[in-house]
């Protein structure tokens, strides 16, 4: 049996990260059987000390890129073969844009921002005890603002950051067009991602300028609800 390491739901999401839900979102669109083991003290005993990773039967396997190659090399070889080598091309550059770019949009929105931040911090660590109740949120927020920062999109100011996210949601808007899937009616290891960092956009239990902005796409929209629906309703 294969075991996913995650977080544990937060935010009114099956996982808060947007990596972590796209190797979920992986193995239900492949119909992969799997376990979901959700808790955040998974990060210590994560090898690369980030979420998510995998325990296949014996075989740890962290990063989701990483896992996804694995879990198609194993157990999805055909997955993708409906694409084109243009449209699988097109599919890892996509894909890396969504891990590296518009994902430090998701975080500047949720840890740097100030209108998200308390909705954040009761979600992530309002089940502990006090003092830690204020002393680890003020700790973890402080890192990943560093994190952000050093990345990069942290010397943004808002209007910036929030620019760098409308360009990439103007361009899945495009793609997806009216089709069913990122790429014509059927799934593809991209829908993984694409509904994975939308829905973190666009369905988490949010207020704030990054999901206004992705709500306004009734295209993405659609496509993240029908995603939901038919693969993540139970
Ligand atoms: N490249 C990794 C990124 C994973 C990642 O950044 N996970 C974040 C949560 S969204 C994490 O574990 N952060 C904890 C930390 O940086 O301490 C992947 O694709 O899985």
């Amino acid at each position: 049996m294969i075991t996913l390491y995650g977080f544990g739901p937060g935010l009114g999401m099956y996982d808060p990260s947007p990596f972590v839900l796209k190797v979920a979102a992986f193995l239900r669109l492949a119909n992969i059987d799997y376990r979901y083991n959700g808790n955040v003290n998974h990060l210590f005993k994560a090898p690369k000390k980030k979420l998510p990773f995998i325990n296949d039967n014996g075989t740890i396997v962290c990063d989701s890129t990483f896992i996804i190659s694995h879990l198609k090399n194993r157990y999805a070889s055909n997955f993708d073969s409906h694409l084109s080598a243009e449209q699988q091309a097109a599919a890892t550059l996509i894909n890396k844009s969504l891990d590296e770019s518009f994902y430090w949009c998701l975080v500047y929105f949720r840890w740097v921002d100030h209108n998200s931040w308390p909705t954040v911090k009761n979600a992530l660590f309002g089940k502990l005890p006090f003092p830690l109740s204020t002393i680890v949120p003020l700790i973890a927020r402080r890192g990943v603002t560093k994190q952000v920062y050093q990345q990069g999109t942290g010397r943004h100011n808002k209007e910036e950051v929030l620019s760098i996210a409308r360009q990439t949601l103007d361009a899945l808007s495009v793609m997806i067009g009216k089709n069913r899937f990122c790429l014509g009616d059927q799934p593809s290891s991209l829908d993984a991602t694409v509904y994975a960092f939308l829905a973190e956009a666009i369905l988490a239990t949010l207020n704030n300028d990054l999901t206004r902005l992705a709500r306004q796409y009734s295209n993405l929209n659609d496509y993240c609800q029908r995603i939901q629906q038919q693969y993540f309703a139970n």
